[in-house]
């Protein structure tokens, strides 16, 4: 603030009136700068990458120089979440903007009665990001994974969720679909229309995805900006095969540990092809770019395991849990001129927030279905509101239904307090985040209000949603309903 209020003469109400009238003003201009020249926006999704898999969260093996080149020419947040523990859910938190308790999905697949586990997915009514982004007059594109759809329901696809150019991957797993849905087909706009996918021909399945999106960016329109969503496969277990044989050959690990680093770091390089073209194209300065992941690390399943390349870092558990390693992912925002180079934030955050967020940097009114916090005024470095919880439910579908726990599951976090209870019939974990990030120390005998605070939530921060009853379904499993696809 330059201006000078020297005279004596004038009282302080005036002063703080003139104050406030400075203040006010240069806020308007802020807005009003970021309206008029709105900036392009990319969302990379990564599937199944833990928080400690990329050199700018602690990983020292994996190599991920473009995504940590990202981080230090941008934002890292510490405390960011991902919607759920799985694939669905936590994507139906993404596209909703409201929060694990309160979006339709809550696991990979419902209780549907007759002892049967189906798949789930975004009603032709459920409003998305992508209508939202749409809505605002920008171009959109989605590639990659959607796992939110009825595959026998176009309106359910991300073409029929508001992405103009959308080329997803299908299955029908779980859903009894009348169509038969080949791997390795990459549908365009639709169910007529595919590319086909042979690992011959590419490093890795993310590569002809990253060829997808410069097709999109050079058609678009430059007098209107793009919002591009990648939701890239890797590293999940089932994403493969790659071409790359040689990547970390010489390091001696077990196979399937060297393609999981594999895996990453050729993701790695189809983001940084995608900067550059960005780049080269004079996109890249207005362009505020988000990456994260959508649960944390897959587990031991295929043999691969989380701790080889301590793929959860510090954290407790992995995919599936809702002790901080299923749910805490990597976060980093770009933005050039506007996010400070090398900054990092504590702020608490999840998948809920960024439609508010995106909304925020649109400049369209936050939708009133989200209960996302948006995170700008993090990004520049302005006024940050913080959520005063926030709150997990998952349903772990198939096998997961032996558990004792019936694979209903709870966490909320509170500050840096960290309530956990796998089944309601369990007593509720506590943890301090602050002193004891891996989950460790289990204080919940001292903490008795905090512990009644967290159960309540639990209880009433949540919409009641057929498919996925409050406390699970605990049944006998038959092996032949084992679900191929988790
Ligand atoms: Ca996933
Ligand atoms: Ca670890």
């Amino acid at each position: 603030m330059s201006r000078k209020l020297s005279h004596t003469s004038l009282s302080p109400l005036t002063i703080l009136v003139s104050l406030l009238i400075v203040i006010n003003s240069e806020s308007c201009t802020n807005k009003k700068t970021l309206i008029s020249n709105r900036p392009n926006i990319v969302l990379l999704l990564a599937d199944d990458l833990g928080f400690g898999e990329l050199g700018s969260y602690g990983q020292n093996i994996i190599k991920t120089p473009e995504l940590d080149k990202l981080a230090n020419e941008g934002m890292r947040f510490t405390d960011f979440y991902a919607g759920n523990g799985v694939c669905s859910p936590s994507r139906s938190v993404l596209l909703t903007g409201k929060s694990a308790t309160h979006t339709a999905i809550r696991g990979n697949a419902g209780f549907f009665g007759d002892d049967k586990w189906y798949g789930t997915w975004l009603d032709k009514n459920t409003f998305t990001l992508g209508e939202m982004m749409k809505g605002a007059g920008y171009q959109t594109g989605f590639i990659g994974k959607w796992h939110l759809d009825n595959p026998d329901s176009l309106e359910t696809w991300a073409f029929g969720h508001g992405f103009e150019y959308a080329v997803q991957e299908q299955w029908k797993a779980r859903f009894d679909s009348k169509r038969e849905f080949p791997p390795n087909r990459l549908w365009v706009n639709g169910d007529k229309e595919y590319v086909p996918y042979n690992y011959k021909n590419y490093d890795c399945k993310d590569a002809l995805r990253t060829d997808l999106a410069f097709k999109f960016l050079e058609k678009k329109n430059r007098d209107k900006p793009f919002f591009l969503f990648m939701s890239y496969r890797a590293p999940h277990s089932f994403e493969g095969p790659i071409r790359d044989t040689l990547l970390y050959a010489d390091q001696g690990w077990p196979e399937i540990e060297r393609v999981h680093a594999a895996k990453i770091t050729l993701l790695d390089q189809q983001v940084g092809r995608l900067l550059r073209k960005l780049n080269d194209m004079g996109d890249l300065d207005n362009t505020l770019i988000l990456f994260t992941s959508d649960n944390g690390p897959h587990g031991a399943k295929a043999g691969h395991d989380y701790e080889f390349f301590n793929s959860n870092g510090d954290l407790k558990g992995y995919k599936r849990d809702l002790y901080e390693g299923g749910v805490r992912v990597p976060m980093i925002a770009f933005w050039k001129n506007k996010i400070k180079d090398g900054s990092s934030s504590n702020h608490v955050s999840a998948f809920q927030d960024i439609m508010p967020t995106l909304a925020e940097v649109a400049g369209v009114s936050i939708p009133a279905q989200t209960n996302g916090l948006s995170f700008l005024p993090t990004l520049l470095n302005q006024d940050q509101k913080n959520h005063e919880f926030l709150n997990w439910e998952i349903q772990l579908s198939g096998w997961f239904q032996t558990l004792p726990d019936g694979g209903f599951r709870q966490s909320c976090r509170i500050g840096d307090w960290k309530g956990v209870r796998y089944g309601i019939n369990s007593k509720m974990e506590l943890y301090n985040l602050d002193d004891d990030i891996s989950e460790s120390n289990n204080i919940a005998l001292k903490y008795p209000k905090l512990v009644n605070r967290m159960l309540t939530i639990f209880e009433t921060n949540r919409t009641e949603i057929p498919g996925f009853p409050y406390g699970g379904v605990v049944q006998n499993y038959k092996s032949q309903d084992k679900f191929l696809l988790e």
